[in-house]
């Protein structure tokens, strides 16, 4: 008898593995989604595709409803939100989360790659790998990884020379890894929302900031701050995330349509970013931006050793993985 219940229970669970997604029992779910950027923005179209997906292949049953332009809050609170659980997916930068989990300093870490194609390699690869088991430590499931382009100053005075960029008052992101970045290069750093940097430019609580075309463009900060200095001083990359409060529970053929999901709006988004780089920068030039080359990074990139000793210096973890991704070809 007890050998027949064993055995039936084993069916049961076989079937349930077996059954297509639609036919297993429960209620259909609502998923509630941020985004920091415009609907039409690359990640915004990313994330809407990753939705249509996923909402198609399971049935309707996972509904994704991503919320635009911070309508769900400001990214330091969309973090917190998702890791509760009150967030479902989200596309997040990686240097909020600098302070959390240190692996994402690494990619975060100035003048490190090469181009765009060494820093997918690595954010594809190994250090991708680890940077998903330091995110799923503090609730946060990595599903893909988003190009973000490279991140360059602009300000509202020119800036040709890192002498040019001492005490100005430059907006960062909420994150050590940064500050000590732009100390490093001379600046006053002010860490800052996002969504206040276009009035702190205007009201001058801040001189500038630093960002990559699109996002200089779609916020129109170009139009307070007029010159962008061309320094590229970093290539951090953004990541497509689950909350785990919500992937615990889900099965393992629902984790696969959202793996999946999540890869193939991933494919779709670095296409769009390529292309919005070049449509963003002719739009803030058109507008009269002076764009201002830098042909040698290296009087920049000089300044930077401190910071690599600060994060790496004590650091064999964080030194292996820059180590690696500086020997990906
Ligand atoms: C943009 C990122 C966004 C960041 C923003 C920032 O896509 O996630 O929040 O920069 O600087 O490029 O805060």
């Amino acid at each position: 008898m007890k050998a027949l219940r064993t055995l039936r229970a084993a069916a049961i669970a076989a079937a349930a593995v077996l059954l297509p997604w639609g036919a297993a029992t429960g209620q259909a779910q609502e998923w509630r989604g941020w985004n920091i950027h415009a609907a039409d923005y690359p990640n915004g179209r990313g994330m809407d595709r990753f939705g249509e997906l996923v909402q198609s292949r399971t049935n309707n049953r996972i509904r994704m409803r991503t919320f635009h332009s911070a309508t769900l809050g400001q990214q330091d609170e969309a973090i917190q939100q998702m890791r509760l659980g009150t967030i479902d997916f989200a596309n997040f930068n990686l240097s909020p989360f600098n302070n959390l989990a240190p692996s994402t300093q690494v990619v975060t870490l100035p003048f490190l790659f090469r181009d765009v194609a060494h820093m997918q390699r690595a954010i594809d690869g190994l250090a991708g790998e680890e940077i998903a088991r330091d995110l799923e430590a503090i609730g946060i499931i990595a599903l893909a990884w988003y190009d973000a382009g490279a991140r360059s100053l602009y300000t509202v005075r020119p800036v040709r020379t890192p002498a040019d960029v001492r005490g100005m008052k430059i907006r960062v992101q909420t994150s050590d890894l940064w500050i000590d970045l732009m100390r490093a290069m001379g600046a006053n750093p002010t860490p800052l929302p996002f969504g206040e940097v276009f009035t702190s430019l205007q009201s001058g609580v801040i001189d500038g900031a630093e960002n990559n075309w699109p996002s200089y463009e779609s916020t129109r900060h170009f139009e307070v701050a007029r010159f962008y200095t061309d320094t590229q001083h970093s290539n951090v990359p953004e990541v497509l995330a689950v909350s785990r409060q919500r992937w615990q529970r889900l099965n393992e053929a629902e984790r696969n349509i959202l793996r999946d999901a999540a890869r193939e709006s991933a494919v779709f988004q670095r296409q769009l970013w390529a292309e919005r780089e070049q449509v963003s920068r002719r739009r803030v030039e058109a507008a009269g931006v002076t764009v201002i080359e830098v042909p040698d990074r290296r009087p920049w990139s000089e300044l930077m050793a401190p910071v690599y000793q600060k994060y790496t210096g004590n650091n064999p973890r964080l030194a292996t993985m820059v180590q690696r991704i500086r020997e990906l070809q």
